[in-house]
């Protein structure tokens, strides 16, 4: 049992402490067209999910402007995940509807 007991509370108190200096993640939701919502602002090191709730059409989150390549499209109930560890602004858009913007403000 002793042995069990301890390893657990080692982790508890990583967890514990972890939560002090914890990444968030933050949900932008992708529905009729729009990135919901457009501009989020999140600290260093968190992250943030773009959820495809529309019935049919696939999506893709691009940051053509920090010189990433286009991402995979993603389908409804499929999500894309992106942590941002530095400081900045980071516009992106949808690669098969460029008029689907969003921005992503990172800062301390
Ligand atoms: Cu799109």
């Amino acid at each position: 049992m002793k042995r069990f007991v301890m390893p657990v509370l080692a982790v508890l108190c990583l967890l514990g402490a972890s939560t002090l200096v914890s990444a968030a993640t933050v949900v932008v939701i992708i529905k009729d067209y729009k990135f919901s919502p457009q501009e989020v602002s999140i600290k260093p090191g968190d992250t943030v999910r773009w959820e495809n709730h529309e019935k049919r059409q696939y999506h893709s989150v691009w940051f053509e402007q920090a010189g990433d390549p286009e991402p995979d499209y993603f389908f409804p109930e499929e999500s894309y995940e992106r942590v941002f560890e530095s400081a900045g602004d980071f516009p992106y858009h949808c690669g098969p509807h460029p008029e689907m913007t969003g921005v992503v403000h990172v800062s301390d």
